[in-house]
């Protein structure tokens, strides 16, 4: 028992806290479960001790939060505000506990008080306030900021119920209500004085002395919901500032008084609906609506935060560019363009070129993806109807850059650069792009996308603005944390350097071909195989081999990711297997994870597929250990968390040039899978970092895509002239797997035969082949373990720390303080 172990040093320091030792740790805790949980030690359940320990790290966290706040006032520095509508955190104790530095006490005391801190942290629920990738990076980019001890504070929406919970029935996706807040959270601190209101409908006036009013026909009260971000070391703590909304008025007492009590309460349930889930479904018109109102709702709160601040330590209006700084994550808070100027116009009276020119020194736009359907366009009725102030402006912009843009005879496609299309549609891209400062792309295949295609006219006339920012993931999370085997042979063999300047790691490169670290290296990663597994038998009941090759496809489900063909893929596998059993096979337990849109019926159907031939190559004795396929439920952080120190073989398999970056693709090779993927998003750059012999690339590149569509494929002609294919796609459509509907994957099956948008026929014999090569070489197991290491070695670069660098100097203008 070791109670005298004082806090990491660097903490101890950087983070002005006091020292803390595993006993005073301990009482802290006992303490906390007395007088804040209420509970006794011998009635305390699992939840309340988990409570009273997130309790006792909240308050270490705490300590450092309010250093850094005051810091951050006294040094008077550029503040950095990240608007985005999704924070996919996941759970928070291990890492409040890890980036402090606390772990050992934390350990220590929980021993002594006959806890387990492993179940502890599994009490916890996952945050899951995101979809994908999108919110994960900006929950990493939060943990980076701190890191990088640069003053910030990240806003978006509290919602009730997060990303929806899924569950399989025979095989289908069942969305069930997350419902993350059921049990208190330790991390958050509701702040009710911190309150704004925020306007909706209504119409405009002017008093014809240049004043402008809105008389709105709905208002809610925005109220804020704090989290304490804590950076490594614990030497800086942001906050991540979430709106819930609340009704003005708590209840209509009148209505109530005269026994209405439904419409008494009609103000309360209309008001909350807002932060009520995550994504409302937007294919009804009140869907729409609500989605439109969100936005604005998070956006407006945020700003009138933002300028609290501000004028706090400033008085004058025009200088806020030189304080602030605040990115749009995707178009989802676009609107702050226009609310920005409206704030800056109607209540601070300045014209609206002052106010554009403010405006525009302000803000910055990511854009995530150049599909066309996910680039937000609001119709311009409902957009009046909500908004009718921020109508009245965004046609003052789309007027009068027009005319800009005119005057500067380029040769640009107006109807190209328009903001408002056909009086019809606003596009909150065009929106966000003339609106901002900078605009960038998330990986250099994509920045250089978005140049020549969906913002060509807008690059002709901003050549500076389209920056690029490629991805990456805090390493924090996404190795120390989720990897400790790997974690502690990497501090034994280089230190802990590389925790917070992850491009260190290459230091052990040179350990790849030494035979007694890739022993250790190869351990740890069996170590997590058997924890995977024993996941694996838990949540579905697959008993899966693990000393067999792990292929992992962990992603949103969706057709331009191409579930369909691994499963394709898997199905030729499978019938290889049958037709040859004795042949030389590599045991493969091939791992899915994903959840697809509740309205998104094909993704949906692509799972049920994947769930079929699931339980048929799993029940298929003649296969046995050679294949297995786990299709595992509910794909989430926290199980992100243990996949992915497991997986040998990561798929990154999108049709190039559809993939924006990809972030999973970075946590796969930083734990040492080897990738298997398209020359799409950071693949390409990934790449570059691993060298050819230690990733798998195949399949059509960019250009190749775009010239086949543009001169029309036949995935006909593709699919007769490979047996292979053609016998799984046969396989799908007669029954093999849907033995109770042979027509359950017809519409899948015609798909490809007819349009094949996502080219899966034109790229699935480069798949198949790339695979069997894959079965030979994992079979040597030194020279496998030596290229994964080399993957783990060499993709520091993609740490969401040097990601942040780059914002700071191309697009925000501050300097980190670390
Ligand atoms: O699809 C992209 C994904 O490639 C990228 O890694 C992620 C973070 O930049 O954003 C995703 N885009 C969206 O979720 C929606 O635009």
């Amino acid at each position: 028992m070791n109670d005298t172990i004082r806090i990491d040093e660097a903490a101890g320091s950087a983070g002005q806290a006091p020292a803390l030792t595993a006993e005073a740790f301990r009482e802290a805790v006992r303490a906390k479960l007395k007088y804040a949980v209420g509970k006794d030690p011998s009635r305390a359940t699992a939840k309340d001790w988990s409570m009273a320990l997130s309790l006792a790290v909240r308050d270490q966290v705490v300590e450092r939060w309010f250093e850094s706040t005051k810091a951050s006032h006294a040094g008077q520095k550029k503040h950095v505000y990240y608007l985005s509508m999704e924070f996919l955190i996941g759970r928070l104790l291990n890492d409040a506990v890890c980036n402090l530095g606390i772990e050992a006490q934390v350990r220590t005391a929980c021993a002594e008080l006959g806890i387990d801190y492993q179940a502890q942290l599994e009490q916890e629920s996952d945050a899951a306030l995101g979809n994908g990738g999108l919110g994960r990076l900006a929950a990493c980019f939060m943990d980076s900021m701190s890191t990088l001890g640069i003053p910030a504070h990240g806003y978006g929406i509290r919602y009730d119920h997060g990303l929806f919970r899924q569950r399989f029935h025979d095989g289908w996706q069942v969305e069930e209500p997350e419902d993350w807040l059921v049990s208190s959270r330790a991390w958050e601190f509701e702040r009710a004085e911190m309150a704004y209101l925020v306007k909706f409908g209504g119409q405009i006036s002017f008093d014809g002395h240049g004043a402008t009013y809105w008389r709105a026909d709905e208002t809610v009260k925005a109220v804020a919901y704090d989290t304490p971000i804590a950076g490594w070391k614990g030497r800086h703590v942001n906050t991540l500032r979430l709106w819930a909304s609340r009704p003005v008025e708590v209840l209509d007492l009148g209505r109530f008084n005269h026994g209405d009590y439904m419409s008494a309460a009609e103000k309360t349930i209309r008001a909350e609906t807002i932060s009520r889930v995550l994504y409302p479904d937007d294919t009804t018109a009140e869907g729409k609506e609500l989605r439109l109102k969100q936005e604005y709702f998070f956006t407006s709160a945020s700003l009138q935060d933002i300028l609290r601040r501000y004028l706090e330590d400033n008085d004058d209006i025009r200088k806020l560019p030189e304080q602030v700084a605040i990115q749009m994550n995707d178009t989802h808070p676009a609107i702050a363009v226009a609310e920005l100027m409206r704030i800056l116009a109607d209540d601070y009276r300045l014209t609206f070129p002052e106010a554009f020119e403010i405006t525009r020194q302000c803000l910055s736009y990511t854009n995530h993806t150049l599909m066309p359907e996910a680039l937000e366009r609001w119709n311009t009725n409902l957009f009046r109807k909500v908004l009718p102030r921020h109508m009245q402006i965004i046609e003052w912009i789309d007027y009068h850059h027009l005319a800009e843009v005119q005057g500067r005879n380029l040769p640009v496609s107006l109807d190209n650069i328009r903001i408002i299309e056909w009086g019809s549609e606003i596009k909150m891209g065009s929106l966000a792009f003339v609106g901002s400062r900078r605009v960038n792309g998330v990986s250099a295949l994509h920045t250089e996308l978005m140049k020549q295609t969906v913002f060509k006219d807008y690059h002709l006339l901003y050549p500076d603005r389209i920056v690029n920012e490629t991805n990456g993931i805090t390493p924090r999370r996404w190795l120390y944390e989720c990897n400790p085997g790997l974690r502690a042979l990497l501090l034994e063999a280089i230190g802990d350097g590389w925790v917070d300047n992850l491009e260190k790691i290459e230091d052990a490169a040179k350990f790849a071909t030494d035979a007694s670290f890739r022993d250790k290296f190869a351990a740890a990663k069996q170590a997590n195989k058997v924890r995977l597994a024993a996941e694996i038998e838990r949540r579905i009941g697959l008993r899966v081999d693990p000393t067999a090759l792990f292929d992992v496809q962990i992603k949103r489900m969706h057709e331009y990711k191409r579930q369909l063909l691994n499963v394709l893929e898997t199905i030729a596998l499978y019938q290889a297997i049958r037709r040859g059993p004795g042949a030389e096979w590599t045991p493969r337990v091939k791992i899915f994870g994903g959840k697809a849109a509740p309205g998104y019926q094909i993704a949906k159907r692509i799972i049920k597929l994947a769930n079929d031939v699931a339980r048929v190559v799993n029940n298929d004795p003649i296969i046995g250990d050679r294949l297995k396929v786990a299709v595992l439920p509910n794909y989430n952080v926290s199980l992100a968390e243990v996949i992915i120190p497991a997986a040998d073989l990561s798929e990154q398999i999108s049709t190039a040039g559809m993939e924006a970056s990809g972030t999973g693709n970075m946590k796969l090779a930083l734990n040492g899978a080897l990738t298997i993927g398209t020359l799409d998003g950071a693949n390409v750059e990934i790449a570059e970092r691993v060298g050819p012999d230690n990733i798998y690339i195949f399949g059509l590149t960019a250009d190749d895509v775009a010239g086949l569509r543009q001169r029309g494929y036949n995935p006909n002609a593709t699919i007769d002239s490979d047996p292979t294919l053609k016998g799984a796609i046969d396989a799908m459509v007669n029954g093999t797997f849907s033995p109770d509907d042979h027509g359950r994957f017809n519409e899948v099956a015609d798909r490809l035969w007819h349009t094949d948008w996502f080219l899966v026929t034109a790229d699935f014999q480069s798949y198949f082949q790339t695979q069997r090569t894959v079965d030979v070489d994992y079979r040597d197991k030194t020279r496998w373990t030596e290229r994964s290491i080399l993957n783990t070695t060499k993709v520091g670069w993609f740490s969401s720390d040097r990601t942040i660098r780059g914002y700071s100097k191309d697009v925000w203008g501050v300097e980190p303080n670390f």
